[in-house]
């Protein structure tokens, strides 16, 4: 592994979503991923506006959820943060469950704090690509 990727590797990008903001849960979340081991090398409160929320979630375009995720993801303040941790990109997808929070497993971030498929508290990028893009999104603007 080159060192580029092995940076890629302990990076990965996190928003705590407009419903657990709301709950005022910023606090607690990031007690579970500072215990964790992850670092933050970046935070910011913000509102997405349409233009940032449409090209963070581009993949998603053709979704039949695509416009409410972007409604609700401009509803009110987020949270966004560069977080970095060995392995970081799988271990906070772990940590943060599956993507319907009704579903998702005893403990994870979601199924402590979210609610159902959309309301879910908390973004974890998927993968390095990912990473990237988002991260250019969020903190280049
Ligand atoms: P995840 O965030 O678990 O990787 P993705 O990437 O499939 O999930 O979806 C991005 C976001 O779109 C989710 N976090 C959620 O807020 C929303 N979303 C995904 N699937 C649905 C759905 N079936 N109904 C409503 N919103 C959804």
């Amino acid at each position: 592994m080159t060192s580029q990727n092995n940076l890629t590797t302990k990076k990965t990008l996190c928003l705590i979503k407009p419903d657990a903001v709301s709950a005022g849960k910023i606090g607690e979340i990031l007690t579970i991923l500072e215990n964790d081991g992850f670092h933050i090398l970046k935070m910011k409160m913000m509102k997405m506006n349409d233009d940032i929320a449409q090209k963070f979630y581009c993949v998603h375009k053709n979704k039949n959820f695509f416009e409410g995720l972007i409604e609700f993801m401009t509803s009110s303040q987020i949270a966004a943060m560069v977080l970095e941790r060995e392995d970081a990109i799988n271990r906070l997808r772990s940590l943060v469950g599956n993507t319907d929070s009704r579903v998702a497993a005893k403990g994870t971030i979601r199924n402590l704090y979210g609610t159902d498929e959309r309301k879910n508290a908390i973004h974890a990028s998927d993968g390095s690509e990912s990473v990237k893009h988002e991260i250019k999104v969020i903190f280049d603007n």
